[in-house]
């Protein structure tokens, strides 16, 4: 397996890391919903994303609609949450910012 799962203490430790992340209730992952100003804005943000994913070679599960754009992050692997999904997600919020998310 190329990660571990995260400990108790380590999940606390990495979420407290990020803002708006929610561990969801059916399942060991991250989510979170981002709002950009238009489609345009949040696909140009996806694309960002989907680089650093495939550099990374940990993907999102992700549903987009107009300026929306639902995340999930879990790491099938080792089936639940990594570090590989907060790394990832800190990417996001990062590029995000950068994109003007209200969210
Ligand atoms: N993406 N989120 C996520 N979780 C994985 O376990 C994963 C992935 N992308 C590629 C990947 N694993 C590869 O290691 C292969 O299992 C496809």
């Amino acid at each position: 397996m190329r990660v571990q799962k995260l400990d108790a203490a380590a999940r606390l430790a990495a979420l407290a890391t990020l803002t708006g992340w929610q561990v969801p209730p059916e399942r060991d992952a991250i989510r979170k919903v981002y709002r950009f100003a238009d489609f345009n804005t949040a696909f140009g943000w996806m694309s960002r994303v989907a680089l650093m994913a495939e550099k990374l070679d940990h993907h999102p599960e992700w549903f987009n609609v107009y300026g929306r754009v639902e995340v999930v992050l879990s790491t099938h692997d080792a089936g639940g949450l990594t570090a590989l999904d907060i790394q990832l997600a800190a990417f996001m919020d990062a590029a995000a910012a950068l994109c003007g998310s209200a969210a």
